[in-house]
């Protein structure tokens, strides 16, 4: 059998359409399994029922078809018009369009009730802005070109006093739909070019007051912070580093790591920009605070970044939303294991002061019993000591 006959083959389609539905049903069994904890085993009867009516829908729009069929051809039999099959697929286009807009007006209330708030960080506004920007041109765009698209279609159905009118080319309208997207497509680009510059700018500008640094560290599946002790700097890292004790890898040789503070809250102050330096140690996890549109892959061995400036504290969002138990959260945005759903951890925004006071009080990760360990106890009395350190490394 050639391989033209054999995808013409109808038993070869139906063949591969049982395949698939079995396939589906099986994933389907499985899902509704592994999704209901407390009944386990594979949950058959409701996957069945969603197969059976879609082959009883089938059966019906089939049935329905032929009887349409017999009537067209008695009525033809009797020398009489007969269905005007024109008139009902352009009815059918018009109900199809209205269907089709009924939904996007659904889907803009229901599920538009569901976006974000408005942003809680000074370049979230301006990513705000863009992508309403971006959504109301395309929004626009969209629904004059399925109203004419389908009302064309109805408007020209096939007629048998008219003849259709043959256009096989147009240099005008190629150019008016080549150059008109090109103008707004390079003006959104631009826009969003010199938006992205500003937000990934990595060095504070001139006369602007140093950015808060604070490092992040995804692994399956946690984040883990460090903030900078009393000295305002963070020490180094290193990935060979990382062992029982010094989970991430910081680099005591550097002793601006010595102060370095743990926390397990995300605290940080309103109005100050904080310099967020990413990093991973195992595979590709990716910081997300939506509340402020902020989003980076967290790349092991590929230190990423991203600074921003949050401008409402987490009580002024309580407030906004009327939720008293609201948290900004950090997700993590990429399918990383079993446990990435429940990857997060609390951000709190908080005012200059309650910040100071909070981070007065985190514990630095240098503890005695990893001073003891790592033979760094006398480091910090004098610059001898420093020495032997290296001696003894
Ligand atoms: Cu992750």
């Amino acid at each position: 059998m050639g391989f033209k006959q054999l995808i013409n083959s109808k038993k070869m389609l139906s063949l591969l359409a049982v395949l698939m539905l079995t396939g589906t049903n099986m994933v389907m069994a499985q899902a509704a399994a592994t999704a209901t904890e407390e009944k386990p085993g594979v949950d058959w009867l409701s996957v069945s029922y969603y197969i059976l009516l879609f082959v009883l829908a089938c059966i019906a729009i089939a049935v329905v078809g032929k009887i349409l069929r017999v009537y067209d051809l008695s009525q033809k039999i009797q020398g009489k018009m007969g269905i005007n099959w024109n008139t009902v697929m352009a009815v059918c286009f018009i109900g199809f369009l209205l269907a089709g807009l009924a939904g996007v007006y659904w889907s803009f209330t229901v599920h538009g009730s569901m976006i974000l708030p408005a942003a809680a960080s000074l370049h979230g506004a301006k990513i705000d802005s863009m992508f309403w920007t971006t959504t109301s041109i395309t929004m626009v765009v969209f629904v004059l070109t399925q109203i004419l698209l389908f009302t064309f279609l109805f408007v020209y159905k096939h007629s048998p006093k008219r003849r259709a009118y043959f256009l096989p080319h147009n240099n005008t309208i190629e150019k008016v739909w080549t150059i008109a997207p090109a103008i707004v497509l390079t003006v959104l680009v631009i826009f969003g070019f010199f938006t992205w510059q500003e937000v990934t700018n990595s060095a504070d500008a001139k006369g602007e007051v140093a950015s808060i640094n604070v490092d992040i560290t995804g692994e399956q599946f946690a984040w883990n912070l460090r903030y900078p002790g009393p000295d305002g700097l963070l020490g180094k890292k290193n990935y060979k580093l990382i062992g029982g004790s010094n989970k991430l890898g910081i680099d005591y040789n550097d002793k601006n790591s010595f102060d370095d503070l743990k926390a397990d809250t995300m605290v940080i102050p309103v109005n100050k920009s904080v310099r967020l330096n990413i990093s991973s140690k195992d595979i590709i996890h990716s910081v997300y605070m939506p509340h402020f549109r902020v989003q980076l892959n967290a790349v092991p061995g590929l230190p990423t970044f991203f600074k921003f400036t949050p401008t409402m504290t987490t009580e002024q969002m309580r407030n906004k939303l009327e939720k008293p138990e609201f948290e900004y959260l950090v997700y993590c945005n990429k399918i990383c294991g079993g446990g990435h759903w429940n990857m997060q951890k609390v951000v709190r925004v908080v005012t200059e002061a309650e910040y100071t006071q909070w981070l007065a009080k985190q514990q630095p990760y240098l503890t005695p019993a990893l001073r003891t360990e790592l033979k760094l106890a006398e480091v910090n009395n004098n610059n001898n000591s420093t020495n032997r350190l290296a001696l003894n490394n």
